[in-house]
């Protein structure tokens, strides 16, 4: 590279002192300066007549354009090696331990991946000059779309082995790792047994991302009621710690992802902040979430990814991953099994149980984002149930959840004001 300028209408630039102290600078043997201008030099360095171009060999580098797919899907690859012009010389070859065709020769091959697993790519590239090989180990993910969870689907970390299920390879989970102290299982606390899984923020790097990955679970069954629900356990470090939990679901084997849940700092926190290490005591230091499954409802394969972006903060705890396909029939209501007025409502609502329900009944109203706002253990003494918070319902959509026995209603409320 050089850097040009015309100073031809001014001659004389520079005085006669600079002049030799140029002179003396390019005649220095310091730092081979002296070198510089020789003529075999100019010629190797090509500034001069007679340079010929040397051919260096290439140095292999690819791409791809998916590295997560579904069993039976296809990835197309990009050779991006460098280091040399592309001329008639270079041929490529590749190698696909798991995909068909398990070779290519062509500088962009699609190949198709039939078998769950995770496979290593390797292209060797070569001109006329030399060859260089590139391997990147374990980059396609293929993953099946059938035979893996069904609903109701649960989780409790209890298998020593998790992510792996030990009974049923299946049901094993992923790890999707940023770093290398990232979510493990944990028996520090639980909501249920006597284990859960855990990331320690404090330390993790600010803006690292860690997750885990369900195996496939089959949504057939899931009606516009299915629900799933989860125990988190977190606490701050201080209040500006901003730890983000996302709960994110794929239809398509992890290719895209759809956040359904996202919390973060004090709102995801279910305890007081602490710097100490946070180790839940009791089940009063864990919060229940849920996420409606109305959108996934009758998928065949549904991916679901626990995903904490670190914060600054201390432990998180989740347990007790439950999937219902449905959580009562909303009928029923109509049916009056359960009655819900007004509806909308300014925040003032009644609660009527049939009485033929087992007792106590619990009701909980929860926001959009699954947060349980009230929650009451009911006697059917006490029926129909006054709730009385226009000051805690701000308008919006709500969940009422009644559970009574064996038996879970889903019921929308509006609230207006
Ligand atoms: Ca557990």
């Amino acid at each position: 590279m050089q850097n040009y300028m015309d100073y031809a209408t001014c001659a004389k630039m520079f005085t006669q002192g600079q002049k030799a102290r140029m002179q003396a600078a390019l005649n220095s043997s310091a730092g081979n300066r002296n070198n510089l201008w020789t003529s075999s030099n100019l010629i190797a360095t090509g500034t001069n007549d007679g340079y010929t171009p040397v051919t260096c060999a290439p140095i292999a580098d690819f791409n791809a354009s998916t590295y997560r797919i579904c069993a039976g899907e296809s990835v197309t690859f990009t050779d991006l090696s460098y280091n040399a012009p592309k001329d008639n010389s270079w041929t490529y070859s590749w190698s696909f331990p798991g995909g068909t065709p398990s070779t290519s020769t062509d500088s962009m091959p699609t190949i198709t991946y039939n078998t769950p697993g995770i496979y290593d790519v390797s292209l060797t590239v070569t001109n006329s000059a030399g060859s260089d090989s590139y391997t990147r180990n374990q980059l396609i993910i293929v993953k099946q779309t059938s035979g893996g969870g069904a609903t109701p689907f649960t989780e409790g970390f209890e298998d020593a082995a998790f992510p792996v299920n030990s009974t049923n390879n299946n049901l094993s989970w992923e790890y999707e790792f940023n770093t290398s102290t990232a979510w493990d299982r944990t028996t520090l606390a639980s909501y249920s047994g006597n284990a859960s899984i855990m990331i320690d923020n404090q330390n993790v790097a600010d803006g690292m991302v860690n997750s885990f990955i369900s195996p496939t679970i089959d949504f057939s069954n899931v009606t516009s009621t299915g629900i799933m629900t989860f125990k988190v356990a977190y606490a701050q470090i201080d209040n500006t710690s901003s730890d983000l939990l996302r709960v994110l679901f794929s239809k398509d084997c992890g290719k895209t992802w759809q956040v359904r849940f996202a919390r973060s700092g004090a709102q995801l926190a279910s305890a007081s902040p602490t710097s100490g290490n946070f180790i839940p005591s009791t089940t009063a230091e864990w919060q229940e979430f849920s996420i409606p499954l109305s959108i996934f409802a009758g998928e065949q394969s549904i991916y679901v990814k626990f995903e904490m972006t670190s914060g600054g903060g201390n432990k998180c705890y989740v347990d007790d991953i439950n999937i219902q396909a449905t959580t009562g029939v909303e009928e029923l209501i109509n049916d009056e099994q359960i009655q819900l007025y007004p509806n909308p409502s300014a925040g003032n609502v009644t609660v009527k149980l049939n009485t033929d329900l087992a007792v106590p009944a619990s009701i909980q109203i929860l926001d959009i984002s699954g947060r349980v706002i009230i929650d009451k253990t009911v006697q059917l003494s006490q029926n129909p149930v006054n709730i009385n918070n226009e000051n805690t319902l701000i308008p919006g959509t709500y969940f009422v959840n009644i559970t009574a026995g064996n038996k879970k209603w889903v019921k929308k409320l509006v609230v207006l004001k």
